[in-house]
Formats: C-alpha cells, sequence, structure tokens
C-alpha cells in the first residue's frame, strides 16, 4: 500500500466529463504525466459494469504500482482487490467499512464540516478528504467550501494526510499544498484538459516544488 501522505496529485475519474475519450486513455495520459493514484467514480453504473470496469483499470494500474481507490462501493473494491476506497458522509461508516475491509486497505473519508475532524471516523481513515476547498461545478451536492483557511484548520487538528478536493487547478494548487495538504485530487483539471498528460505533469510540478519549497522553509 503506497503511502497517502506520499501522493501528489490524485486524480478522481468522471465519464461524463470524458468526452470521447476513454477511462483508460485518460488513466495512461495521466499516469505519462506522473499521477501518484486513482479513484474510480462511477455514480451511474450499475454493478456488473462498475465491476467490470474497475477490474480493467486495477489490472493496468497494477501494471504501473499506482494505487486504485474505489469511490463509494466496498463490494466493488473487495471484489476487485483495489487498494481502498473512499467513502463521505452518507457512506458507509468506516468503522464498518474497516470491518469488511481489513487493515491492509486503503480508506479515505470526506471531511465536509469542522465537526467531522475530531469523529472516531477521521480516526479510523487512512487519509482525509478537505472537500470541497473551493466552489466546483463537477459534483451537484457540494457542502460550503472550506477555503484554504480549512485546509489549514484541519491540518492543524490532525495528522492524518490530507487530500484537498474541490475547484482545484494549476493556479490554486500550489496554495492548497502550502495551506497544509498532503495531496490535491482533481477531475475537471485532468479530465477536461486537451492534454490530460500535460496537465498532470504540471500539476504534479507545482505540488513537488510547493512541498520542496515547505522542506526548505522549515529547516
Ligand atoms: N468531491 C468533492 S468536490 C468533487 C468531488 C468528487 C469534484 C471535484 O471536481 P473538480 O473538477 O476537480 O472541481
Ligand atoms: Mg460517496
Amino acid at each position: 500500500m503506497k503511502n497517502a501522505y506520499d501522493w501528489n496529485v490524485y486524480l478522481v475519474t468522471d465519464s461524463n466529463l470524458a468526452g470521447d475519450r476513454s477511462l483508460l486513455e485518460i488513466c495512461s495520459t495521466a499516469i505519462r504525466g506522473g499521477i501518484s493514484v486513482i479513484q474510480l467514480r462511477e455514480k451511474n453504473l450499475d454493478s456488473r459494469s462498475f465491476y467490470e470496469k474497475g477490474l480493467m483499470l486495477r489490472n493496468h494500474l497494477r501494471q504501473y504500482g499506482i494505487p486504485l481507490i474505489v469511490n463509494d462501493r466496498i463490494d466493488i473494491a473487495m471484489a476487485i482487490d483495489a487498494d481502498g476506497v473512499h467513502l463521505g458522509q452518507s457512506d458507509m461508516p468506516v468503522r464498518a467499512a474497516r470491518r469488511l475491509l481489513g487493515d491492509e486497505k486503503i480508506i479515505g473519508w470526506s471531511l465536509n464540516h469542522p465537526d467531522h475532524v475530531n469523529s472516531e471516523e477521521a480516526m479510523l481513515a487512512d487519509y482525509l478528504a478537505v472537500s470541497p476547498v473551493f466552489f466546483t461545478s463537477t459534483k451537484s451536492d457540494i457542502t460550503v467550501p472550506w477555503g484554504l483557511e480549512g485546509i489549514t484548520y484541519t491540518r492543524r487538528l490532525t495528522d492524518k494526510p490530507l487530500v484537498a478536493i474541490g475547484g482545484i487547478t494549476e493556479y490554486n494548487i500550489s496554495d492548497v499544498i502550502f495551506a497544509g495538504a498532503d495531496s490535491a485530487a482533481v477531475v475537471s483539471a485532468i479530465v477536461t484538459a486537451d492534454d490530460p498528460e500535460d496537465a498532470t505533469r504540471q500539476l504534479t510540478h507545482r505540488v513537488i516544488q510547493s512541498k520542496l519549497s515547505l522542506t526548505k522553509v522549515t529547516k
């Protein structure tokens, strides 16, 4: 299991935004651009199609050592032996998911409100997602955006790896890392880019540069 602290850019898939590009095409180009981790997020697929897509993606990502996280569906994650799941506030509780998945699998949990940070669920998760950081039209049911100060607030309260998501672009990704996130998750910044490979490379470069400059500052 790759440590979530090491993740730089985290791709969350969205087939609705991919146009005529296939999931494999987007993911392959993101891999060439240096993506750290991919989450398969499918809100409208039936179980069989989700399973088949997940299995295909898992087999592909395994060749490159890229972890695969499945959104929402613990059963699919188990069936395809994915690296983990990402759960939100209305998904199965983290404690129940942990019982099913065991300690070896990664469980990510979305924080939508400051009260969530100090909860038992947050303690049981392997990484926490500050969601959404900024406004985004990619997800329809977002809660109030945290803003950069929300990342800093959360960073002070937990040592868990923090993944920021929502409205992150090449223009604000460095700010997200400076505010205290370990990783930046994006959908549209890669999926809708003219050149997803180059977009991934640019985003990753910015994250790495930001992390390096933070290391220099704290030395
Ligand atoms: N969860 C919180 S915001 C979001 C998800 C899946 C969508 C992020 O999409 P984008 O295009 O990177 O703003
Ligand atoms: Mg969910």
